[in-house]
């Protein structure tokens, strides 16, 4: 199953390492055919090339639409070369078989993600690639194909082990990737068009990805894993750098995710903010005059479970920072950017991850989420939904003060990354208690209400740190009863939805309790 190359048609747009691929190839004897501006670069480089419009008898035409769908190519990367009547087609029609096929595809998802016009986009939909790329991949029982400039050296090292050939399996290997390049790049172009005409249900949908990672495992020991990115150039755990410490896990990859998304809310101009995540909620988040006590105060909300946590900053990590954070042990941390005090004070702890993302994620911005069930998967829109002042509406005799509102937008964009139900305690720009992912609302008030006393008695404080705090309900209260645990634990104002078929009952419960209640209109479940 060994076979020689002795003809390539490279075809890049990527021109990367086209040069030196080129000559090793040329110095091996290997004929090289190529288009218009990849033929330009290798001639420039003074080696020797034949245009594929001389191959085909056809200039390039149309703006390049043309160049390569032509029986010359087609049939040169499809023939059976164990087939008599291919080999008689070839003669006949004055075909060359082609052994290799280098191929990098018009820019199409970097046009996307570039912020282009439809038409530019349109423009760069790679048709003669694509279609090379198949054929050659279906024909790997003869034919290589590279689709990735990451494999020229692979090939490079294949044709030295074989004395210029090439065995099965690397060739398979070659055409796996092929055909997973051209689903990406239809997926790309399919999912572009599906928002650029404003179809958010269309009834096909393809979905692609790169490996960026292969994971230790997944959720546990036992499950396999891997990370694949989608292209997209947003901050984020995706595209962040990694300073130092080992590799991520599944988990850490999760939660960072979620750290970084939740902090990212909070916007610089406001001051500093810090989140820390653990299992996917949040167990503090806080502002703070500086960096530093932002984070001391995210910590403060529950030191217990802040242990092995992910922590994400809103901004520029210092050295003031990095110290505090050194003080208990911590999975990774996430941040804009690091200085080289906190870089260095960092690197004494090797466990620890430094990820910097170079800017914050736009919590605004338009994406799909996908979640898997049996026999399929759930797409909707990302939750992008963020409410002002201007959206609240009072429906209690007790209106909330300046403070109080501020303190109840906090506890509610916090709510809005906690996994429902959620009910969280906020004052002076601080969680207090946050009550995660209970089966029942009241339930979660509960929890929410003892982390506060617990917070308070870990700080050797008296009574607990519910008492004139800001409630925010992920979803309205079906009930008085998760309200009235509320007021119990000692809240003066309270968030949520509304909406509820007894609302009012609610509204009467907390006139009662003599709190200032708002409704927002919008509920951020999150499972
Ligand atoms: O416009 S195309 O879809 N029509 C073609 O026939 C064709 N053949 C190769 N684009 C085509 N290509 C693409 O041109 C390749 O996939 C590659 O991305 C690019 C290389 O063009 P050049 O060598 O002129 O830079």
């Amino acid at each position: 199953d060994l076979h020689p190359i002795r003809r390539a048609l490279l075809s890049v747009s990527d021109k990367t390492g086209l040069i030196d691929l080129g000559r090793a190839l040329s110095e091996r004897g290997v004929e090289l055919l190529s288009t218009g501006g990849s033929a330009k670069a290798l001639r420039d480089a003074g080696l020797d090339v034949r245009d594929v419009a001389d191959v085909t008898g056809f200039p390039e035409m149309m703006d390049g639409r043309v160049k390569t769908l032509h029986p010359a190519v087609h049939g040169g990367l499809l023939a059976l070369r164990d087939n008599a009547e291919h080999q008689a087609a070839m003669e006949a029609h004055g075909i060359g078989a082609i052994d290799l096929l280098v191929v990098n595809l018009y820019p199409f998802e970097a046009t996307v993600a570039a912020g282009a016009g439809y038409n530019d986009c349109i423009e760069n939909i790679d048709i003669g690639g694509p279609a090379m790329i198949r054929a050659a991949a279906k024909n790997h029982a003869f034919v290589n194909v590279v689709v990735d400039v990451e494999d020229y050296e692979p090939l490079l090292g294949e044709l030295r082990d074989n004395d210029g050939a090439t065995t099965l399996a690397f060739r398979q290997t070659l055409a796996q990737t092929a055909y997973a390049r051209t689903a990406a790049y239809d997926a790309a172009v399919s999912t572009w068009m599906a928002s650029a005409i404003d179809a958010p249900a269309p009834r096909r949908r393809a979905v692609a990805g790169t490996l960026a990672q292969t994971l230790r495992y997944g959720e546990n020991p036992h499950q396999s894993a891997a990370f694949y990115t989608d292209g997209s150039d947003r901050p984020g755990v995706a595209t962040a750098l990694q300073l130092q410490g080992k590799a991520l896990s599944y988990n850490n990859i999760n939660d960072t995710d979620a750290a970084f998304e939740l902090v990212s809310e909070f916007d610089p101009k406001d001051g500093p903010a810090v989140a820390i995540i653990k299992h996917a909620n949040p167990c503090g988040v806080a502002r703070g005059a500086t960096m530093a006590e932002a984070y001391t105060r995210a910590f403060a909300c529950d030191q217990t479970s802040a242990f092995g946590g992910i922590i994400a900053l809103n901004g520029e990590l210092d050295a003031e920072t990095a110290e505090a954070i050194t003080g208990i042990f911590t999975e990774v941390v996430i941040a804009p950017s690091a200085t080289e005090d906190a870089k260095a004070l960092f690197s004494a702890k090797k466990n620890l991850r430094l990820l910097t993302t170079g800017g914050l994620a736009d919590p605004t911005a338009r994406a799909q989420t996908i979640r898997q069930v049996a026999g399929g998967y759930l797409m909707q829109d990302k939750d992008n939904g963020r409410i002002g002042l201007d959206d609240l509406q009072v429906v209690t005799k007790l209106a909330p003060t300046d403070e109080q509102l501020q303190d109840l937008l906090f506890a509610w964009t916090v709510a809005k990354h906690v996994k429902s139900n959620a009910i969280v305690y906020a004052r002076d720009g601080q969680t207090v208690g946050v009550g995660a992912g209970q089966m029942s609302r009241l339930d979660s008030a509960l929890i929410a209400a003892t982390k506060a006393q617990r917070m308070a008695d870990a700080l050797g404080l008296d009574g607990s740190l519910a008492k004139g705090a800001a409630v925010a309900s992920d979803a309205f209260f079906p009930f008085a009863d998760g309200l009235l645990e509320a007021a119990a634990a000692g809240a003066s104002c309270v968030i949520q939805p509304g909406g509820s078929m007894r609302d009012d009952e609610v509204i009467a419960a907390a006139d009662e309790a003599g709190l200032a209640m708002v409704f927002t209109g919008m509920r951020h479940f999150r499972h």
